[in-house]
């Protein structure tokens, strides 16, 4: 690898105008000890930083990427769309048929809102049922991440674990005091607090697949307790799938796991790699939204034809037979070989895996949820992390992010990890 220079000098540049260099903060590489790589530019599975260093991509834009970079299907689309313009402001047939792609697809959905972002599409579907509901009070668990709306600032994972902040200077009390977060995978706890207040909530929202604390799957009973529950006391369900949507099933985990939410959030796939997010589900509560009901919400940029039709291409390429089942079978030879090196070397580690999503954690305990997940030695993290980097391979800067296979990875790229995995494990000992 060679000295990151460019980068370094670009870094310095950036931390003088931009909170801590970077647009968000995971990508700044805090927790594990180095300054960012700028990347300069990516094709397929790999990418390139500013002076040169290829890696194999695992971070693939945080999820966005399945199909790899600059794919020839998406990068047509765009071009194409590019020949009308880029943004009017004004209703645009790719928004029509993003909907019905979405609404197809994802059997809950009967009605969407394209948003600019995940957090924005949370943020959203929580006032939507808020508004639904008549009622307030907001269940979610502790180590999911739903983004950074104020209320959403509760024992969240992704960049508020990665950095350790203890919720978020700036949110009043009051406008946290009526969210509630329980342990992911605690059937009782939640139970309890059902009984106790259910309703009076809202809504319970909840990473189906959480990627957000490290990769940690729901027990078998998990979301059919919370769909239960909700359904005993008409609080809404709220599915968030900005990561799992489209990722690990066309019809994401809710298809995978058999489990309908009354409302889901989507994003990263959806918008191919370009600003998107989106919210949907029953009509009856997409129907509460201005300008067709009272719930306000609004986006000068949402459903930019770009987004849409980058997003459109993307969709298409994943509803080609076959898809899913060859990027699960490449993401099984990596965390399968994974362990088999872990066990060969001693090195105390786990491995989450959910389809293409997964997470190595450096601990001996099975992580069900965050407080499992806070058991992974950060420093052998961290050391882990460099040293892949040294070997060419590109992964998530933080134990609290997935890594991602797309389809672009081939089983050469899968080996390369592993070769890599081989050399790194016996110097983390
Ligand atoms: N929400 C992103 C991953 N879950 C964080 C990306 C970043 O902060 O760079």
């Amino acid at each position: 690898m060679k000295r990151d220079t460019k980068s370094q000098r670009l870094y310095e540049r950036a931390v003088q105008l931009i909170p801590g260099g970077v647009n968000s903060p995971v990508r700044a590489c805090r927790s594990v000890g180095r300054n960012p790589l700028f990347i300069d530019r990516a094709q397929g599975c790999r990418v390139f930083d500013a002076d040169g260093n290829e890696f194999i991509d695992f971070v693939g834009s945080w999820g966005p990427m399945v199909l790899g970079h600059r794919h020839e299907a998406v990068m047509a689309a765009i071009e194409k769309v590019l020949e009308r313009g880029v943004s009017f402001g004004a209703p645009v047939d790719l928004e029509v048929d993003m909907a019905e792609m979405i609404c197809s697809g994802v059997a809950s959905v009967e009605m969407v809102r394209m948003v600019n972002s995940g957090t924005e599409a949370a943020m959203s579907a929580i006032r939507v049922a808020r508004g639904y509901t008549g009622r307030d009070v907001l269940v979610k668990f502790d180590g999911c991440y739903h983004g950074h709306a104020d209320t959403l600032l509760v024992a969240a994972g992704s960049g508020v674990a990665t950095l350790n902040i203890a919720g978020s200077p700036g949110v009043p009390e009051g406008t946290i005091r009526n969210t509630v977060s329980l342990p992911y995978n605690d059937i009782e706890a939640f139970r309890q607090f059902m009984t106790e207040k259910g309703d009076t909530v809202a809504a319970v929202i909840v990473e189906p697949v959480a990627g957000n604390m490290g990769l940690v799957p729901p027990d078998p009973e998990f979301l059919n307790v919370l769909r239960k529950e909700t359904q005993a006391h008409q609080s809404l369900l709220i599915f968030d799938e900005v990561m799992s949507g489209f990722r690990l099933a066309y019809g994401g985990a809710q298809a995978l796991y058999n489990v309908t939410p009354d409302l889901s959030c989507f994003g990263k796939i959806v918008g191919g790699g370009l600003p998107v997010g989106a919210y949907g589900g029953k009509r009856e509560i997409m129907s509460q939204i201005a300008p067709e009901g009272p719930v306000y919400q609004a986006g000068t940029l949402s459903g930019n034809p770009l987004a849409m039709a980058a997003g459109i291409a993307t969709l298409k390429e994943l509803q080609k037979p076959g898809f899913y089942e060859a990027l699960e079978e490449k993401a099984g030879r990596l965390s399968e070989g994974i362990l088999r090196i872990a066990d060969r070397t001693g090195v105390p580690l786990s491995v989450n895996r959910v389809g293409s999503m997964m997470s190595v954690f450096f601990t001996d305990k099975v992580v069900r949820n965050f407080e499992d997940a806070k058991t992974s030695n950060l420093e052998v993290f961290e050391a882990y992390y460099n040293k892949m980097l040294e070997k060419g391979v590109y992964l998530p800067p933080s134990q609290f992010e997935a890594m991602f296979v797309s389809a672009a990875h081939e089983t050469a790229d899968i080996d390369l990890f592993l070769s890599a995995v081989e050399a790194v494990l016996p110097e983390l000992v």
